[in-house]
């Protein structure tokens, strides 16, 4: 199983790409994408306003790539989860889309090892048990067809969150 959850700060994490759960601004904010810049310091930010320069900020379920400063991945992926509107404006397939775009954008910079948070879960207000099942349904989908990504790590903040993504792994391995 290339697929694991783990109660963690996503920022500790010793990864090649940890993802981060932004805003279609991309200038930071609060929750992990706070924790991220704080921790990484200013150098995130500023490989942000180039990307901002570029093409303006990320839509919904897009993703980009900067560095990660001085955490110790060598990449942040940013991706934007949907706000949870009641689930009649596509949030399901926009949450589904961040996780293959961040995957896609590891494959393409040679990253082995990946950490997710779970998007959209904490300020957008997804419900997390149906977050849980997107997230691990579409990782594994993708990792059936992709073999250069070697592990996929979730990294679960609070204890629902981790027990709910435990228990979609769980129903994989039946
Ligand atoms: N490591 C791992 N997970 C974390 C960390 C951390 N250090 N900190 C929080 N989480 P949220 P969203 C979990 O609110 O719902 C920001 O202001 C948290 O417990 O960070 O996608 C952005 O700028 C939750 O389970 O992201 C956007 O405006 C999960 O990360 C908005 O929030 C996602 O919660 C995005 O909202």
């Amino acid at each position: 199983m290339r697929i694991k959850a783990i109660k963690a700060d996503i920022t500790a994490l010793e990864v090649d790409a940890i993802v981060n759960a932004a805003n279609t601004s991309l200038l930071g904010g609060g929750g992990v994408d706070g924790a991220i810049h704080r921790v990484g310091g200013l150098q995130i930010l500023e490989d942000c306003r180039k990307i901002i320069a570029r093409q303006g900020g990320c839509k919904v379920g897009e993703a980009v790539i900067t560095s990660a400063g001085k955490m110790p991945s060598k990449y942040v992926i940013h991706t934007v989860g949907p706000v949870w509107n009641g689930g009649e404006k596509n949030e399901e397939e926009k949450l589904a889309n961040c996780y293959i775009n961040s995957l896609k954008l590891a494959v393409e910079n040679n990253c082995k090892t990946v950490a997710f948070p779970n998007i959209s879960t904490g300020i957008y207000h997804f419900p997390k048990e149906k977050a849980a099942k997107i997230a691990v349904q579409t990782v594994y989908e993708f990792l059936q067809e992709h073999k250069t990504i070697v592990e996929v790590i979730f990294a679960c903040f609070d204890e629902e969150n981790l027990m709910l993504t435990k228990n979609e792994l769980k129903k994989l391995r039946q």
